[in-house]
């Protein structure tokens, strides 16, 4: 069922609930116990098969507001598909982001694009949305090689955050170069917040947010370590002034919830 056509379904959403965009790749979900084992992996995070194979489950249950962030794209994409354009999902995982999109822009035969440097996961975005999506083009690149031409709509849906810091401006300029005008990138980011104090209280939500969903202190630990030196959050304002110097004449915050924020960036 497409939001478009059951708008309610929105005020139906529930914490973890499936959302609409993504119900063929979160079907009978594997539950993410990745961390939880004595063998749990050591070492920095990666996008392999075992995360793959548990990942609907893992972002839903590690990030607050997801299903209600892929439903949104839906919508934004609505409303911001422009005819015979190109929409990009940029670190696409599963598809979840990338099929809001197709939905997002039916009828207007726009070209979308799904991308991600990893195998595992693009191989079961491609296998779960192939007969929903079929006109879904997927590509195994790093989102700092594409081209990124004629765009209404691009996506980073917590992807920019797994780059270097310093090779993030870079990314952004050619979103901006290669979107239409009145085009948008939708931004979603994991952030740090802006003094130690909001920081404090932001990471001590995100933990209780992990832990409601059955995630335990080892858990929250371990992934904790995996991540640090993977994925580097910036505050919000560094956000925000990046996107200025990459040409965005204004971004707003559409979401947020602690420490996971989403931004809308125009043309
Ligand atoms: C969703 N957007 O479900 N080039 C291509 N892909 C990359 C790169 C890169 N340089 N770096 C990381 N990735 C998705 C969720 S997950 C977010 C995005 C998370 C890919 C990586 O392989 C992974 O699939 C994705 O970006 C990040 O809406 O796990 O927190």
């Amino acid at each position: 069922m497409s939001l478009s056509e059951d708008g309610a379904s929105i005020l139906l959403y529930r914490f973890g609930a499936t959302p609409p965009g993504c119900s063929k790749v979160t079907d009978g979900r594997r539950r993410d116990e990745l961390f939880a084992t004595a063998d749990a992996p050591a070492g920095d995070f990666v996008f392999d098969e075992a995360v793959a194979a548990v990942f609907p489950d893992m972002i839903q249950r590690s990030v607050p507001g997801y299903p209600a962030i892929i439903n949104m794209i839906q919508l934004l994409a609505e409303r911001h598909a422009q005819a015979g354009s190109l929409l990009i999902d940029l670190g696409c995982s599963l598809g979840a982001s990338t099929s809001a999109l197709a939905l997002g822009s039916r009828g207007k035969d726009c070209r979308v694009v799904g991308v991600d440097n990893a195998p595992a996961m693009l191989a079961r975005a491609q296998n779960a949305l192939r007969e929903s999506h079929p006109g879904i083009d997927w590509v195994c690149a790093d989102v700092r090689d594409i081209a990124i031409e004629d765009a209404s709509v691009v996506v980073l849906n917590f992807t920019l955050q797994f780059l270097p810091p310093n090779q993030r401006l870079q990314l952004l300029q050619r979103v901006y170069g290669g979107l239409r005008s009145g085009g948008i990138l939708i931004l979603s980011e994991k952030i740090a917040g802006e003094n130690a104090d909001a920081d404090r209280l932001l990471t001590d939500m995100h933990h209780a947010f992990k832990r409601a969903n059955g995630y335990s202190e080892l858990e929250i630990s371990r992934k904790r370590t995996a991540l640090e030196r993977v994925l580097l959050p910036e505050k919000l304002t560094a956000h925000q002034g990046r996107l200025a110097q990459a040409g965005f004449a204004r971004s707003d915050v559409w979401f947020q919830c602690f420490n996971f924020v989403s931004l809308v960036a125009r043309r």
